[in-house]
């Protein structure tokens, strides 16, 4: 199938708004990504036709507001591939997800157990367990990383041992857009037995996600990133260890009997899920998926790519222009981090924000990372399927525009 890409970006109404009187050109897509009208319409549809609390009546509008909530779990699981429902937990987002699960699997921990992370990580996949590893004793070792930013798998091996009970990284770096090899890193950890976590944030709704093949026991992101509501994220655990694991939340509809001293839990997913969840989001997700799934991720995927590497490409003919990461364009996804001379990220990003392009500077927050290679921060240029190539041709334009300015 061909898409018109330039038909898929009428569906994003803010892509006509003006910036500083230009055009807006959105290269912020890792922090956050633009949302097509249907899911915008799907959030004014839910609160004026079905808004309800879940589970928790017996009237028709609940009983409406239940199924859309459980139809968008449905649609979760389905694009994912996980094995059923029961795996799909709503969060608010990728940060509560690691969070939940860093609490749960402290119960598991002992002193001198190890966590292996790696110098990519995003700040919400280091500090959750810097607390729980405070709490219980166990020691956070991290993965090097290869002078071009990606794991170094031998560094990973010889850090492997008994005493490694969890290892938890990033698909795909949101500082290099690094695209880490999952599989490979599983089967290198088998016999371990640890538990293995993977921070999805940058990878879903730009890459086919399939937990199952992956042979993962979580996998976490956020709504948002995917072109759906703010507020919602998925944490995705297999059922045999969700089954075994304590919840971290507690409160309504997450418990099965309430004793005056004790409680039990209620069956999965509900178990982890307390208190009123936010189901506008959960249904807005849902249409995000639909919308993806209706453009094909293959196709999203292989647009992104052709848009990264022509964004490299132009890139690189800027004199004095540094571009992290690998130069094989396959290990990596449209997130490109660069410097320019010693102009100031803020100051760049200030400079092409007046010209309309939104891009991301600062320490992107992965100081470990940055720290790692040599900088303070940097520029941040992130894609997605409704950028094109006139607009990164305007954005190489802006960039020599700042570089005259300030030599
Ligand atoms: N993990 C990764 C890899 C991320 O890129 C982010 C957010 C998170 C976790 C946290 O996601 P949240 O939805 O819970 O906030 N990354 C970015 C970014 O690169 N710019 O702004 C947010």
């Amino acid at each position: 199938m061909t898409i018109d890409w330039q038909i898929v970006r009428d569906d994003f109404p803010i892509l006509k708004s003006k910036i500083n009187g230009q055009a807006l050109i959105y290269f912020d897509n890792a922090a956050t990504t633009q949302k097509p009208k249907v899911v915008i319409q799907a959030l004014q549809n839910y609160y004026e036709q079905a808004n309800a609390n879940v589970y928790r009546s017996v009237h028709t509008l609940s009983g409406e507001a239940t199924k859309e909530y459980e139809s968008a779990r449905e649609k979760v699981r389905d694009f994912i591939h996980a094995e059923s429902r029961e795996e799909i937990i709503f969060t608010s987002g990728t940060t509560e997800s690691i969070n939940l699960i860093a609490r749960m699997l402290s119960k598991k921990l002992e002193k001198n157990d190890e966590i292996l992370l790696t110098y990519m990580e995003h700040h919400s996949n280091i500090v959750p367990w810097q607390m729980i590893a405070k709490e219980t004793g166990a020691k956070i070792k991290y993965i090097n990383l290869t002078e071009d930013g990606r794991i170094d798998l031998e560094d990973y091996q010889s850090k492997l041992s008994a005493h490694t009970k969890i290892i938890s990284f990033t698909h795909i770096s949101n500082v290099t857009g690094v695209n880490n090899p999952i599989k490979k890193m599983v089967e290198i950890a088998e016999k371990y037995g640890a538990y293995i976590m993977v921070d999805g944030a940058q990878a879903t709704g730009h890459h086919v996600v399939d937990v199952k093949e992956l042979a993962i026991d979580f996998y976490v992101f956020s709504g948002h990133k995917m072109f759906g509501p703010t507020g919602i994220g998925v944490l995705y655990g297999k059922k045999e260890l969700l089954e075994g694991l304590e919840p971290a939340k507690f409160g309504g509809e997450m418990i099965e009997l309430v004793e005056e001293q004790e409680s039990t839990w209620a069956a999965l997913p509900h178990k982890f899920e307390a208190g009123t969840p936010n189901i506008a989001g959960a249904v807005g997700l849902g249409v995000a998926i639909d919308y993806l799934n209706k453009i094909g991720l293959e196709n999203i995927e292989r647009y992104e790519q052709e848009l990264m590497s022509y964004l490299i490409e132009r890139l690189m003919t800027i004199e004095g222009l540094t571009i992290y990461g690998p130069e094989n364009t396959e290990d990596r996804i449209g997130v490109v981090s660069f410097n320019l001379d010693s102009i100031h990220p803020h100051d760049l990003a200030t400079g092409m924000d007046l010209d309309g392009i939104a891009i991301r500077a600062g320490h992107h927050c992965a100081q470990l990372l940055i720290r790692k290679m040599g900088v303070l921060a940097t520029s941040r240029i992130s894609l997605s399927f409704y950028n094109t190539k006139e607009e990164i041709d305007q954005a190489i334009a802006s960039l020599n525009g700042v570089k005259e300015f300030f030599n």
